[in-house]
């Protein structure tokens, strides 16, 4: 026998017009118990309804945008009869889906007279949760219900806002920790003698949206509005792309205009932070000025769109996300390409000597645990050669006017991983020998394979390599890896004749693509520095000076 079982908002602690972000399901659908079926948003969480019954979407009665409360009709599913004695009781016992993971409340505990320590409130779970982002460091001002840290367990995420105003003076948390209730996440320094939020200091002044006890609330974490799945991904567009971003970031979107499916997450799980925001707005403000400076339609630059051809119409086709990394490097390679007026200069060294030299070594060096490849040696004679090119070491101002020529000389190294292409920063190379070089390398690349980069390891590079003499081929025109302004393409060295005073020797060659921007370096110029630079390769006692 069927039943057809109103679904309605369950308890989601008292809020109201809380509003639905997405649609998970639709009349017809067939819907199993804990399908999430919408997901709201309010201020401080997201949280995604699941159905409390199975059965066949007979009615649908809500839209994206609707603010709704507990008890608005969401559909009305036809159920069979064991379904409804067993599944409809989460909605008759709106009280058991209490604590939703919405609306924390930090709980300081006072350490002086004017600093408080503000710590994970009750998160609604015993278990241990991870953070994801952290919105605060030390020195910043808070305001009250500013977003310290966000939160993600395997069923919501949730931001967990300033319960007072003042400094954070200490941040005791760090993306990635597991924290539970009680856990230090900073410790602010309140102005006057009083917690500007006293009130919210203490369980009871916990706001009217979590009226039961923690413990009332346990058992029914299951049934609790939080569903089985991460509830930060929405769906807010027409594309349909699902994008993981906290409440405040999407408001933060929403505020600024931005559709938070075209931003490129750079968080874990390509999880978009707000930094990512901003970044999106200052490159559609830069290529704004950028056109309008340049008056693209008058110099060419006024492309047609691309085509939107529908490719499955001449045969099958497979649609796959591209990588965080290649979403975010497509970014600056695209702009370098278009803004950096490139010419390559290619070039071949002979390495005969060297690779001798290397290969007496390299048993050696593997004994130390690293490797020793062309790459080392070449870093040293660029180095070097940066030295006596001086203007390849450099940076053109944004005002194109002035040439920043540094004193330092760290080298971008490109490095190839399943994610995309990353490059990697070795400091200070002519500090450091080949074998350290080598060495670094090596650990470099390693961490860089295994997604362990941190920010500062790509950062302040003067000048950029690329590899691909392990992987094959005669040149290539590499991008220059701006701010930088040249960077050089290595290919796979191969045997070759060369005529020498009046004998044809084989000479092992190694290909070099010298990429410059050309309002920094001219032809001349450059046709001298890889000149140069094929001179140290070939002859290794110059690598020492
Ligand atoms: N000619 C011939 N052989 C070469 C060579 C060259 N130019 N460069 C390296 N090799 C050899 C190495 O000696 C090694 O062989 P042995 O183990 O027998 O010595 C083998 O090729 C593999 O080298 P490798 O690639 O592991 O090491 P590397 O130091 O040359 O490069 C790294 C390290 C991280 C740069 C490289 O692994 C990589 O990721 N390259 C790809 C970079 C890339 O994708 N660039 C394109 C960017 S688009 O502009």
């Amino acid at each position: 026998m069927s039943n057809v079982t109103k679904v309605t908002v369950p308890d989601i602690g008292g809020a109201t017009d809380v509003e639905v972000i997405e649609v998970s399901a639709k009349q017809g659908d067939m819907l199993d118990v804990e399908d999430s079926i919408i997901t709201l948003e309010s201020d401080k969480a997201s949280m995604e309804i699941p159905s409390p019954v199975s059965g066949v979407i007979t009615q649908w009665h809500i839209a994206v945008g609707d603010k709704v409360e507990e008890g608005t009709l969401i559909c009305e599913v036809e159920t069979q009869s064991a379904d409804l004695s067993s599944q409809q009781e989460p909605q008759q016992e709106p009280q058991q889906n209490s604590e939703p993971a919405a609306e924390p409340v930090s709980a300081p505990v006072a350490k002086q007279a004017s600093n408080q320590i503000l710590q994970v409130p009750d998160i609604g779970t015993d278990g241990e949760v991870e953070v994801i982002e952290v919105s605060v460091s030390v020195g910043d001002e808070l305001d009250l219900d500013d977003s310290i840290i966000t939160l993600e367990s395997d069923k919501a995420s949730m931001e967990v806002p300033a319960t007072t105003t003042g400094r954070v003076t200490q941040v005791f948390v760090k993306v990635g920790d597991k924290v539970s209730q009680g856990r230090d996440m900073v410790e602010v320094s309140v102005s006057g003698s009083e917690p500007a939020a006293a009130p919210a200091t203490t369980p009871e002044a916990k706001p009217a949206t979590k009226p039961e006890a923690k413990s009332e609330a346990k058992p029914a974490a299951k049934s609790a509005p939080v569903a089985n799945k991460p509830v930060s991904r929405e769906v807010g567009s027409s594309s349909g792309q699902a994008v993981l971003a906290s409440p405040s970031v999407r408001r933060l979107a929403r505020e600024l205009g931005v559709v938070i499916e075209k931003v490129s997450g750079s968080g874990r799980k390509q999880r978009i932070v707000k930094d990512d925001v901003k970044a999106y707005v200052k490159q559609i403000m830069t290529e704004g000025v950028a056109s309008g400076a340049n008056n693209q339609a008058s110099s060419g630059f006024n492309f047609p769109p691309m085509p939107d051809v529908d490719f499955s119409s001449f045969g099958p086709t497979k649609s796959q996300p591209l990588s965080r990394i290649k979403k975010l490097s497509s970014r600056y390679l695209h702009r370098n390409w278009v803004q950096i007026p490139h010419v390559t200069q290619f070039d071949e060294a002979d390495i005969t000597e060297l690779e001798e030299f290397r290969k007496s070594q390299k048993a050696n060096v593997e004994r130390q645990g690293f490797k020793l490849t062309p790459l080392a040696f070449i870093m040293k004679a660029v180095m070097a050669t940066l030295k006596q090119f001086p203007n390849f070491n450099s940076s053109l101002a944004n005002d194109g006017e002035t040439l920043i020529v540094k004193q330092y000389y760290n080298i971008g190294v490109a490095v190839n991983t399943d994610g995309g292409l990353v490059v990697p920063v070795v400091r200070d190379c002519d500090k450091k020998s080949v074998f350290e070089l080598a060495e670094e390398l090596g650990t470099l690349s390693a961490r860089a394979r295994d997604g362990k980069l941190t920010k500062n390891d790509l950062q302040g590079s003067t000048f950029s390599i690329s590899s691909l003499g392990g992987l094959g081929g005669t040149a290539f025109t590499p991008i220059i890896n701006a701010p930088d302004v040249a960077i050089l393409g290595v290919s796979k060295s191969e045997i070759k004749p060369k005529f020498n005073q009046g004998e044809w020797e084989p000479k092992l060659m190694l290909p070099l693509s010298l990429s410059y921007d050309h309002r920094v370096i001219d032809g001349a110029e450059a046709a001298q520095f890889v000149t140069a630079l094929a001179k140290r390769l070939a002859d290794i006692r110059l690598l020492v000076l």
